[in-house]
């Protein structure tokens, strides 16, 4: 890994934002995850690159998490890291697509408020040709409801980061399916698995942004 993409994923794990940023104080005015993706960027360096860079450096952050080496304001800071890169690869993901293949409603569910990962979903799913309504994060089963109402021919994206909130995701998806068996619904997020995704009753499961795309696609030539 070029030297460049091994800092921005230190960044990450340290919550270096960016130059002006005070914390954390041993990296003050070190260019921070906003600065060195504009340079990574400018030197060419591929866009998913960077990201798999950043999720290894979250990775660090959570094991030292469990570890009870860092808390939830050094997490939120990491959180904070992820979106300052997040907002230079955005038109990298989202470059010139014409948005016609569908509708796509996506929303972390009750009780999480993890949104990076549904974030990175939700651009490559827009960069690969589909409409995103994005409920955001903590999304009660009620509003997926009313989303599928204003928008019948749409696939429903669930995410969740806790296996705490993976019951709350069951029901959601239990009660979509109860009154609108003919929606299709995706689910994913690190505590998911194919078999916990079909004992739900999800239509499918995606460990990543690319599978969701797949998924969808599949379902545009079925139906
Ligand atoms: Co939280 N947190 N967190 N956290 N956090 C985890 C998830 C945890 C694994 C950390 C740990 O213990 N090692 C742990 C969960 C343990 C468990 O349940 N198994 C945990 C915990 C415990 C908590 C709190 C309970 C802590 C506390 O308060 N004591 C709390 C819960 C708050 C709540 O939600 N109610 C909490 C809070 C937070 C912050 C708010 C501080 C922050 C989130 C900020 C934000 O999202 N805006 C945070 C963070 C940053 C993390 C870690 C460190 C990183 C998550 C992340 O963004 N990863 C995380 C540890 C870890 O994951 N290693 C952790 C990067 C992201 C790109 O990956 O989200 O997995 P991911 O998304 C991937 C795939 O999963 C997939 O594609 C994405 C891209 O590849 N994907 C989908 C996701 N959704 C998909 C949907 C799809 C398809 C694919 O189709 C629909």
């Amino acid at each position: 890994m070029s030297e460049i993409v091994e800092r921005i994923g230190i960044c990450i794990e340290r919550g270096k934002v960016n130059k002006s940023s005070p914390y954390p104080g041993d990296m003050a005015n070190q260019d921070g995850a906003d600065e060195l993706t504009k340079q990574a960027l400018e030197a060419n360096i591929g866009p998913d690159k960077i990201l798999s860079a950043c999720n290894d450096g979250m990775k660090r952050i959570g094991e030292k998490f469990s570890r009870n080496e860092v808390f939830v304001p050094e997490l939120l800071m990491a959180a904070k890291a992820m979106n300052a890169v997040m907002a230079h690869l955005k038109p990298y993901f989202q470059a010139g697509t014409v948005k016609v293949k569908g509708k796509f409603v996506l929303g972390t569910v009750a009780g999480d408020l993890h949104d990076i990962g549904k974030n990175l979903v939700a651009m490559v799913v827009e960069g690969n040709g589909w409409e995103v309504i994005d409920l955001g994060v903590d999304v009660k089963t009620n509003k997926f409801i009313e989303s599928i109402k204003e928008h019948p021919d749409c696939i429903v994206g669930l995410s969740a980061l806790l296996t705490t909130t993976l019951g709350n995701m069951a029901k959601t998806v239990t009660e979509i399916k109860s009154q609108f068996p003919n929606t299709n619904v995706i689910v994913g997020g690190a505590p998911l698995s194919m078999d916990a995704a079909v004992k739900m009753g999800a239509d499918g499961y995606a460990s990543n942004p690319q599978g969701a795309v797949a998924f969808l696609n599949e379902r545009l030539k079925s139906n």
